[in-house]
C-alpha cells in the first residue's frame, strides 16, 4: 500500500490521486516526478502502474541483433558505432554472410531477429527486400523487426519513393514490426547539435504512424543523459503519447540511457553548448527515467528495461520502477558496447528467468509482438544454449 500522507509530505498529493484514479499525468507532473528527491516513492507510483497493467510478469524474448553494416552518411555525435565508407572499423555484411550469423548455432531456439545499421550510401532497397525474404524463408519460425524510421527516410531517398511505399514493401517482404531506434530526443535544439543531417522529430513520428497505419506495431525510443533537459525528454514522451493516441501503433517503449565512450560528443563538445563534460547517467537518474516514462506513456502497453544500456543489474532493479520487460538474448550487441557499455554481449534464457525470478517476478517468454509464449508452447530449450 502506498502511504499517501508519504507523498502529500513529498508535496506530490495530487500526482499520488491521479495515479490512484488512472488519471492522465501531465508536463507539470512529470517535472514535479522528476524533481522529486524521493526515487523510490516515484518508483513506487509507476510500480503501482506497471503491477495494473502486468501483475508479476516480467517478460523476455529469445532474439539475436543483427547489423548489416555500420557505414552510415550521418556522423551522429552521440554515435560510436558508424563509420564511413573505406574508414578503419567499417563493415558490410554480404546476404550470405547475415544468413551464416542467424544459423550459426542452428540448435538455439530463437523468436525474433533484430535488423538495423547505418544509413549505407549505396544500398538499394531491393537488397533489403531480398534480405528480409531470405531470412524468412531460412528461418520461417521466426519474427523480423527491422529498420528504424531513420533507415526507413533513408530507403526512400535512395528509392526515390515515398515512406509509406518503402514501409510496404518491406512489410510485403516479411517485416513484422519496426524497433524503436533512431528517435534519439526529438528536441530541435538538441537534435541540432547531436544529429542535424539526420531526419527530424516530426519525420520520425509520421513515418512510425505510416507504418500503424500499415498496420505493423513499432517501438519507441528515447536517448537521454546527453545535453537535453528534463523538460525535453518530457516533451519526447509528450509527442509519443499523442501519435499513441491517434494510431495505438506502440508496442514498446525503451529508455536508453547515453553511453558516451568513443563519441564526438564526449570528446569535443559543440563550442555553442559551453557544458560540462558529459558524464555517464547515474543509477537513481536511469531508474527515474524508467518510472517517469511508465508514469507518463499511459497508453504504452510496455516499458523495456534494456539490459545493455543499463546493465543487467540495474535493469533487474527496474522491473521495480515501471519496467515490464528485459528484451532478450540478443547474441551479439554492437551499438552500445562500441560506446563503452559494460555489461555482457548475450545472455540464455537460463540467465534471463534467473534474473527475473530472483528480482520477485514471473518470466514470461514473449513474442516481437509481446504475445505470450502460453505455457507449453515456449521453445524448446536445447542444451545450455537459451
Ligand atoms: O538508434 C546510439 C541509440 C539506438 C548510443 O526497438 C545510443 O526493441 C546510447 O534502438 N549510447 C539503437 N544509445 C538501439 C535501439 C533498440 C535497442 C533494443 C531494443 C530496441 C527495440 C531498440 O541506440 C540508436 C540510438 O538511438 N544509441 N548510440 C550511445 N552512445
Amino acid at each position: 500500500m502506498l502511504d499517501r500522507e508519504h507523498y502529500k509530505r513529498l508535496g506530490m498529493e495530487e500526482i499520488f490521486h491521479k495515479v490512484e484514479d488512472n488519471t492522465r499525468l501531465e508536463m507539470e507532473d512529470g517535472l514535479r516526478l522528476y524533481q522529486c528527491p524521493d526515487v523510490v516513492a516515484v518508483g513506487a507510483l509507476a510500480d503501482r502502474v506497471r503491477r495494473r497493467l502486468h501483475g508479476n510478469a516480467a517478460y523476455y524474448v529469445l532474439n539475436q541483433h543483427i547489423n548489416y553494416s555500420n557505414i552510415c552518411v550521418h556522423g551522429c555525435r552521440f554515435c560510436a558505432f558508424h563509420r564511413k565508407a573505406g574508414e578503419q572499423g567499417a563493415f558490410e555484411l554480404s546476404l550470405e554472410e547475415v544468413l551464416h550469423k542467424l544459423n550459426e548455432r542452428p540448435e538455439r531456439s530463437l523468436r525474433e531477429v533484430h535488423i538495423v545499421g547505418g544509413c549505407h550510401p549505396a544500398l538499394p532497397l531491393g537488397y533489403f527486400e531480398d534480405m528480409i525474404r531470405r531470412v524468412k524463408a531460412s528461418r520461417p519460425e521466426v519474427q523480423v523487426k527491422a529498420f528504424t524510421a531513420v533507415e526507413i527516410a533513408h530507403f526512400a531517398q535512395l528509392e526515390g519513393t515515398s515512406t509509406r511505399s518503402v514501409l510496404a514493401r518491406l512489410h510485403k517482404a516479411g517485416v513484422d514490426m519496426l524497433p524503436g531506434g533512431g528517435a534519439e530526443i526529438f528536441s530541435p535544439r538538441i537534435r541540432n547539435l547531436l544529429c542535424p543531417e539526420k531526419l527530424d522529430g516530426e519525420k520520425w513520428l509520421k513515418i512510425n504512424g505510416e507504418a500503424h497505419e500499415l498496420g505493423m506495431k513499432t517501438n519507441a525510443t528515447m536517448l537521454y543523459g546527453h545535453l537535453e533537459t528534463e523538460g525535453e525528454r518530457l516533451e519526447h514522451l509528450l509527442a509519443l503519447r499523442q501519435l499513441q493516441d491517434r494510431t495505438g501503433g506502440f508496442t514498446c517503449f525503451i529508455p536508453l540511457p547515453f553511453q558516451p565512450s568513443n563519441t564526438q560528443l564526449a570528446t569535443t563538445l559543440p563550442a555553442s553548448t559551453q557544458l560540462r563534460k558529459i558524464q555517464p547517467t547515474t543509477g537513481v537518474e536511469d531508474l527515474k527515467t524508467i518510472a517517469v516514462s511508465r508514469l507518463m506513456l499511459d497508453n504504452f502497453p510496455h516499458i523495456k528495461a534494456y539490459w545493455v544500456m543499463l546493465t543487467l543489474k540495474l535493469a533487474q532493479v527496474a522491473l521495480h520502477f515501471g519496467a515490464d520487460d528485459l528484451d532478450g538474448t540478443i547474441v551479439e550487441e554492437k551499438i552500445g558496447h562500441m560506446a563503452g557499455a559494460e555489461s555482457e554481449q548475450a545472455l540464455t534464457r537460463e540467465e534471463l528467468e534467473r534474473i527475473i525470478r530472483e528480482g520477485g517476478f514471473n518470466p514470461v517468454e514473449r513474442d516481437c509482438l509481446f504475445n505470450a509464449a502460453s505455457p507449453g508452447e515456449s521453445l524448446p530449450a536445447t542444451g545450455t544454449e537459451n
